[in-house]
């Protein structure tokens, strides 16, 4: 516990402070996060979610976008509401998770009213600081690790379903524990979460082991039609709406299928393709190395973080591989 003592120094004690502050202070807090929730994403605001409730506050749940398949078994998940145009809450609080900016929340970011407050907890680089206190740890793990740190520092103790949805945020994030995001920090917030009952097993098997037949088939696709371009330092994926309609599948039954696209020996960058529809598509991006993904992102108005970043492209999905590999060869040729 000594050393997790010492690098909490990392978060600023006051800002964390002034976060609890502000939870103790509130009586109505919508909890949000980025469109397209990931593991981290939605484990996180439960978490949160469980911890203002303990202390008797009135908590709703809103994000842009389906809970990912993988994600459907996590207690407490069907509390997180994605159909905007129900809402009808009037928070006094607001509860930003994992986003950069406001719009990464996508429409929820339209109901937040002016003038509510609102607390910014973030672990990407770039967060552009738009809450009324924020708290972005680029070297955190995950969001998850960070709620761990600041619910701790209110004496609030991990068990049973906030122990299994921080392990869930941290394992999901660091890809079993595998992304240099993978910190002692990391690793003994989740020993303690361990000791605390957490059932490994049970958990990995649910988030990674867990698919259906279609899916494991519609994965063989995906992966039978990969391309190998740049010599064999770029793999890019795609996954079609006309492969899912085959199916009757939908994207958020794949999240995460992006690691397959490192999976060959010697490729650099990985990349999903998904044509969300004749116009749009979304890039999913991945390197293994000190490449920095997110910059080739940002150059494309997306983010995320140096090893996993991702962006929507106003573009058809041949223009957009046209422009994605073209990024990726220019920031090789600049590295090598
Ligand atoms: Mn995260």
């Amino acid at each position: 516990m000594r050393s997790l003592m010492k690098s909490r120094k990392k978060m600023s004690r006051t800002t964390i402070a002034r976060i609890l502050d502000a939870f103790h202070d509130s009586s109505r807090v919508l909890i949000t996060s980025h469109k397209e929730p990931d593991g981290d994403s939605i484990c996180s605001q439960l978490v949160v979610r469980e911890y203002l409730e303990s202390l008797g506050k009135e908590c709703v749940l809103f994000n842009h976008g389906d809970i990912p398949a993988r994600y459907r078994f996590v207690t407490g998940v069907e509390n997180i509401h994605t159909d905007i145009s129900a809402y009808d809450f009037n928070p006094d609080l607001v509860v930003v998770l994992e986003s950069t900016s406001l719009d990464r929340t996508g429409d929820v970011a339209s109901v937040i009213g002016d003038g509510v407050r609102i607390i910014n907890i973030d672990h990407h680089e770039g967060n552009t600081l738009y809450g009324d206190v924020n708290l972005v740890d680029d070297r955190a793990s995950s969001v998850g690790e960070m709620i761990y740190k600041i619910l701790s520092e209110d004496g609030f103790v991990f068990k049973g379903t906030t122990a299994e949805n921080i392990y869930i945020a941290i394992l999901t994030d660091t890809g079993r524990f595998h992304f240099s995001s993978t910190t002692p920090d990391a690793m003994r917030i989740a020993a303690d979460l361990i000791e605390s009952g957490v059932d490994t097993r049970r958990v990995t098997d649910q988030v990674y082991f867990s698919m259906s037949e279609p899916q494991l088939r519609t994965i063989g696709e995906v992966i039978q039609s990969a391309e190998v371009h740049l010599d064999g330092r770029l793999c890019a994926l795609t996954l079609t709406r006309a492969l899912l309609d085959k199916r009757g599948m939908s994207f958020s039954d794949f999240e995460g299928i992006v690691d397959y696209s490192l999976q060959i020996n010697g490729v650099e960058v990985g990349v999903l393709f998904k044509d969300i529809s004749d116009d749009v598509t979304k890039a999913s991006i991945r390197s293994r190395s000190n490449l920095d993904v997110a910059e080739i992102a940002r150059k494309f108005g997306g983010g995320g973080h140096p090893n996993a970043a991702g962006v929507t492209l106003e573009a058809p999905l041949d223009e957009a591989k046209r422009l994605i590999i073209q990024a990726v060869k220019e920031t090789l040729d600049r590295n090598d």
